[in-house]
């Protein structure tokens, strides 16, 4: 468990930092930013998809103070919160079946789907 709510924002933040990067090269091949590699795309998927387990733990309670860009509707609203995350980790594991499959007509939905459960969070619950 975590000493304070420091280590539980950095805990959550280094999450966050991972599936981003694993995110954005999957977003570089789907935009054309670098050709589609469908093994490296896989990978990434798989790794969005054990990481979107991750950053859940670090939202404890007190922990909207501090050196985070969580907003205090995490926690006044955490049952909605909880359900959006639960939405990205089950977009998320679609995500790496279907890259898994290599159909591009499904991972190009399935991406765009997980974007979407990324940023209905943002909006709600990150400061801008
Ligand atoms: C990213 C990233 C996000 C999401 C979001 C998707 O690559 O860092 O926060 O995608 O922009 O809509």
């Amino acid at each position: 468990n975590f000493e304070d709510a420091k280590d539980a924002i950095q805990y959550r933040q280094s999450g966050f930092s991972l599936i981003a990067y694993n995110f954005g090269d999957m977003g570089a091949m789907m935009k054309g930013k670098k050709p589609f590699d469908a093994e490296t795309f896989a990978m990434r998927a798989k790794n969005v998809a054990a990481l979107s387990h991750i950053p859940f733990e670090g939202f404890i309670d007190g922990s909207d103070k501090g050196d985070t860009e969580a907003l205090a509707k995490v926690w006044q609203d955490k049952a909605d919160f909880d359900a959006k995350m639960k939405t990205f980790q089950e977009n998320a594991a679609i995500l790496a079946t279907v890259a898994q499959k290599g159909d591009q007509a499904e991972i190009k939905q399935a991406f765009m789907d997980t974007g979407k459960s990324c940023k209905g969070c943002h909006d709600v619950y990150k400061k801008d």
